[in-house]
């Protein structure tokens, strides 16, 4: 199986060349917040709690966000490999994902950590506000509370894999194109 990661702050871009990276490595695309995002237009009790935490900013909690994502592997069985998107998102996600991939006797293959300036994702995020109808895009105090979550609860999981030899960094502005040619050389690399 190849497992990747892809990492970066809110509105790096992780979601836009995932859907480029799924369609050309057949991947499984595990996106947390596509599925918090569901369970919210859903109505359900768990998009119902979610919601709340979204809308201000917050990381939904850990213990929801894990159970989420276990359900989801078992929809899954015989994937190829998966590409988690936005997830994990804190030390206590990284270490239960570990657990639950040592289960299935695999593990993480490669982390690329997409690096943006903070303005141009206030920027990004913004622009992505005015169309996306996505309540977290369109304050900016909301989305400086993100960054502020992402550099306190997120960034300390860069080291966890820093640890093991596994991640990688790269330039995350310029054309989505030229940003998947790097993202696809180091997967190329790695595999
Ligand atoms: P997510 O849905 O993961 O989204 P994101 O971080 O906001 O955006 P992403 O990086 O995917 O950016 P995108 O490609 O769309 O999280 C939303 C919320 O859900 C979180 O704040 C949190 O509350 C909750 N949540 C999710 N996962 C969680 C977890 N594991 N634990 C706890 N809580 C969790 O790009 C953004 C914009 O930039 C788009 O408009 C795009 O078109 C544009 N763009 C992309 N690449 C560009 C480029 N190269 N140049 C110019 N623009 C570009």
């Amino acid at each position: 199986m190849f497992n990747l990661v892809l990492f970066g702050p809110p509105g790096s871009g992780k979601g836009t060349q995932s859907d480029k990276l799924v369609a050309s490595y057949g991947l499984i695309h595990l996106s947390t917040g596509n599925l918090l995002r569901k369970e919210i237009a859903d109505q359900t009790p768990l998009g119902l709690s979610a919601k709340s935490y979204i809308d201000s900013g917050k990381l939904v909690p850990d213990q929801v966000v894990i159970g989420m994502v276990d359900s989801f592997f078992d929809q899954h069985i015989g994937a190829k490999g998966f590409l988690f998107d936005g997830f994990p998102r804190t030390v206590a996600q990284a270490q239960a994902l570990d657990e639950l991939l040592t289960k299935k006797n695999t593990a993480i293959s490669l982390v690329v950590a997409l690096e943006v300036s903070e303005e141009e994702l206030v920027k990004r995020l913004l622009q992505r506000g005015q169309t996306s109808g996505r309540s977290d895009d369109t304050d900016e105090s909301v989305i400086r509370k993100r960054f502020a979550v992402y550099t306190q609860e997120t960034s300390p999981v860069a080291e966890h894999y820093r640890l093991s030899g596994k991640f990688r960094s790269i330039a995350g502005e310029g054309s989505i194109d030229s940003i998947f040619a790097g993202i696809c050389a180091q997967i190329d690399a790695n595999s």
